[in-house]
C-alpha cells in the first residue's frame, strides 16, 4: 500500500449529492440567488481541519459540481460521509473510489448509526471525527489497511479546530454555517442525535467562535450565517457571553453577518437571552412544535414544550425581530382524528410561515425506534435506503413501523394539512402576520453589492410571483400592506414569499406521493 502519510499525499473529500426532493434543499431559492446549495458540508469541513498540514486537499461537493472519474484518478484516498439520504450515494463512491484502486474513510451520521451498512469502507468512523481520526492517522502511518475508529468519551468542543471554510466557494451557497454546541439536554423520544452527540450541551468557548466568525469575515464572506446547532442555546449560561461578544464583535465590523440558529421553544420565557440575541442579530429561529396535543407531546418526551400557547411564543419573538419557523410530524402514538385540524389552525395563528410538516420517521438508534421494535411494531433496526430520489426523508418516507391509528387515516390527515398551510391564501396570511408582528432591529450592513444582488432577487420574487394567476393579487397586497405599516420587515417578508415556490412545489409533490401510497393501500385492502 502507497504510504498515505507521506507529504503531498491527495486526499479528496466528497459531500455526497443529496436529492432535491429534500424539504430543506430549496433549489428554487438557490436558483434565485444564484447559489447552488443551501450550505456546505460543515461536517467534512472540521474533518479536513484534523488532517495532516502535509497533505494536499481537495473538497468536492457533488450538489455544486458534478463529481467525474478525474477526481478519483487525482486522489491518494478519498474521504466521504453524510446522513441517510445520502446512503446510496456514499455507497456509490465507496464503489468508484475501489474501482480507481483508492482507498475510503466514511463517517457522519448513517455510518455512525448503521456502520454495518458500510461495511466495503475501508475505515470506517463511528461518532465524532475530533477524537477518531487521530486514531486513523496513527494506523495509516502503522500501514495498517483496514479499521473502524470510535470513542466512548465524547470530545471536549474546547479543544475544537477552525472548520477548513476555505476549501469551499461561498458564492456557491446561499449561507455560511457554523457550530457552537453539539449534544442537548432534553430527551425527546424521536431524536436521534442525542444518540450520537450525547444529552449535554458541550459548547466551544467564546473566543473560538469569535476567531471562526474572523476566519469567515478574513474570507470575504458576509450576510448570513446559519448556527447548526440542534439547540444553540442549550446551555443558558455560555451563551449569554457569546452573544454579547458577537454583538460587540458585529459592532466593531459594521456587522457584516445575521444569524440563524435552532432553539427550544420555552426560550420564549428568556428574555434577557432574547434581547442579547436581537442585539447580535439573531434574525432567523426554528424549533420543533412536533404535534399541538400536549398528551402526546408528554408521550414523546418533548416536556420542553407542553403546556404552552404557541402564538404566544410566536409573539415574543417576533417582538425580538426573529422570524420563527417549525417542524411538526403526523403519525405520533395519541394523535387523534382531531390532530390535524388543531395543526393547520395553530400554523395560522401564529403566523408561521415555514411549517416543516412531515410524517413520523423511526431513525436507527433512537429510543422510539427501540420502542417500536418492542412493541413489535418495527422489523428491525436498519434503514436501507432504496430510491436515491425518493426514499429521502420524512416527507417522503416517514411511519416506517405500523402506526397506532390507521395508517390511511394518518396519510389523509398529511395531505389535509399540507394541502391547507401551502394554499396562497393561507401561506400569504400568514407571511403578512409575521411581517407586522416583526420589530426587525436593522443593524446588518448589507455590502453595496448585496444590496444591488438582494434588489434583483426583490425584483424577480415581484415578477415571478406578482404576475401569477394564483399569487399576483397577495403578493401585492401583502407588499402594501408591509411598505405602509412595517418597511423595515421588507426584506424578511421578501425572502418568506420567495420561499413559496419551493415549498408549493415541494408540498405538491409530497401530496402526490402521499396520494399513491393511499392508493396502494386501498388496492390492499
Ligand atoms: C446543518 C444541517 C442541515 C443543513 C445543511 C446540511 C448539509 N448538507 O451540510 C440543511 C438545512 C441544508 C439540512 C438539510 C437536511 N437535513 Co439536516 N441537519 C443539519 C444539522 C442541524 C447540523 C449538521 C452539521 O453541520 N453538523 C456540524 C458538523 C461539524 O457535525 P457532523 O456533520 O455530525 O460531523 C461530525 C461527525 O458526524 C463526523 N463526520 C461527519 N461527516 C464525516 C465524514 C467523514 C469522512 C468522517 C471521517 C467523519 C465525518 O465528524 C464530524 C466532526 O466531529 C443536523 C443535526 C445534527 N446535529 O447533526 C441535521 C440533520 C443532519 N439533518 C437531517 C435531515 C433529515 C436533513 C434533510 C433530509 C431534511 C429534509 N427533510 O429536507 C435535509 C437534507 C438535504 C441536505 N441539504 O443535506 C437529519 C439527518 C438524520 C439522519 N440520521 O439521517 C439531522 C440529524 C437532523 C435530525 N435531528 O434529524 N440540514
Ligand atoms: S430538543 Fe431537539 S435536539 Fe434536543 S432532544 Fe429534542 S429533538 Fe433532540
Amino acid at each position: 500500500m502507497k504510504n498515505l502519510m507521506a507529504a503531498g499525499t491527495k486526499c479528496l473529500l466528497i459531500h455526497p449529492w443529496v436529492s432535491k426532493n429534500c424539504l430543506l434543499n430549496y433549489p428554487e431559492v438557490c436558483t434565485l440567488t444564484g447559489a447552488k446549495f443551501p450550505t456546505p458540508p460543515l461536517g467534512l469541513l472540521t474533518i479536513a481541519a484534523l488532517l495532516p498540514d502535509k497533505w494536499e486537499l481537495k473538497l468536492l461537493d457533488a450538489n455544486v459540481e458534478t463529481m467525474r472519474e478525474h477526481h478519483f484518478e487525482w486522489a491518494d484516498i478519498v474521504f466521504t460521509g453524510g446522513i441517510l439520504s445520502q446512503q446510496l450515494e456514499i455507497l456509490s463512491i465507496i464503489a468508484q473510489a475501489h474501482t480507481h484502486g483508492k482507498k475510503v474513510v466514511v463517517g457522519g451520521l448513517d455510518p455512525s448509526a448503521q456502520p454495518q451498512i458500510y461495511k466495503e469502507a475501508d475505515y470506517l468512523i463511528v461518532g465524532e471525527g475530533e477524537n477518531t481520526i487521530p486514531l486513523l492517522l496513527r494506523d495509516l502511518e502503522n500501514g495498517l489497511e483496514t479499521g473502524v475508529y470510535s470513542s466512548s468519551e465524547k470530545p471536549e468542543m474546547r479543544d475544537a479546530v477552525v472548520p477548513r471554510f476555505d476549501l469551499v466557494r461561498h458564492q456557491d451557497y446561499l449561507m455560511m454555517g457554523l457550530q457552537y454546541t453539539r449534544g442537548c439536554p432534553y430527551n425527546c423520544e424521536f431524536c436521534n442525535v442525542i444518540e450520537v452527540f450525547g444529552r449535554k450541551s458541550r459548547p466551544k468557548t467564546t473566543q473560538q467562535v469569535l476567531k471562526e466568525l474572523q476566519t469567515l469575515y478574513d474570507l470575504g464572506y458576509r450576510g448570513r450565517i446559519f448556527f447548526v446547532d440542534d439547540n444553540f442555546f442549550g446551555d443558558r449560561q455560555s451563551v449569554k457571553d457569546l452573544l454579547r461578544a458577537i454583538a460587540e464583535w458585529s459592532r466593531s465590523r459594521r456587522y457584516p453577518f445575521f444569524f440563524a440558529a435552532s432553539a427550544t421553544i420555552n426560550l420564549a420565557d428568556e428574555e434577557e437571552i432574547l434581547s442579547l440575541a436581537q442585539a447580535a442579530e439573531f434574525r432567523y429561529i426554528n424549533f420543533g412544535i412536533e404535534t399541538p396535543d400536549n398528551a402526546v407531546l408528554d408521550t414523546m418526551q418533548k416536556k420542553q414544550n407542553l403546556n404552552r400557547s404557541i402564538p404566544e411564543t410566536i409573539r415574543k419573538f417576533s417582538e425580538h425581530g426573529m422570524v420563527v419557523d417549525a417542524s411538526l410530524n403526523l403519525g405520533f402514538d395519541g394523535e387523534t382524528e382531531r390532530t390535524a385540524d388543531s395543526m393547520i389552525r395553530l400554523l395560522q395563528e401564529s403566523g408561521i410561515s415555514m411549517a416543516l410538516v412531515g410524517t413520523l420517521f423511526a431513525l436507527p438508534g433512537t429510543q422510539l425506534t427501540k420502542r417500536l421494535i418492542s412493541e413489535g411494531r418495527m422489523k428491525d433496526e436498519s434503514i436501507v435506503q432504496k430510491d436515491r430520489e425518493l426514499d429521502v426523508d420524512h416527507m417522503t418516507s416517514g411511519l416506517n413501523f405500523s402506526t397506532l391509528r390507521p395508517r390511511e387515516e394518518i396519510l389523509q390527515d398529511y395531505i389535509n394539512v399540507l394541502a391547507a398551510i401551502y394554499a396562497p391564501v393561507n401561506y400569504y396570511e400568514r407571511v403578512l402576520r409575521t411581517g407586522l408582528a416583526l420589530k426587525v432591529s436593522g443593524n446588518y450592513r448589507p455590502t453595496p453589492n448585496m444590496l444591488l444582488k438582494n434588489f434583483i432577487v426583490f425584483l424577480k420574487v415581484c415578477y415571478k410571483a406578482g404576475f401569477s394567476r394564483k399569487t399576483g393579487k397577495l403578493l401585492w397586497k401583502t407588499l402594501f400592506i408591509i411598505l405602509l405599516k412595517n418597511p423595515r420587515a421588507l426584506e424578511p417578508v421578501t425572502s418568506l414569499i420567495a420561499m413559496y415556490s419551493h415549498l408549493y412545489r415541494n408540498a405538491h409533490q409530497t401530496i402526490g406521493l402521499t396520494k399513491k401510497k393511499l392508493d396502494a393501500l386501498e388496492q390492499l385492502s
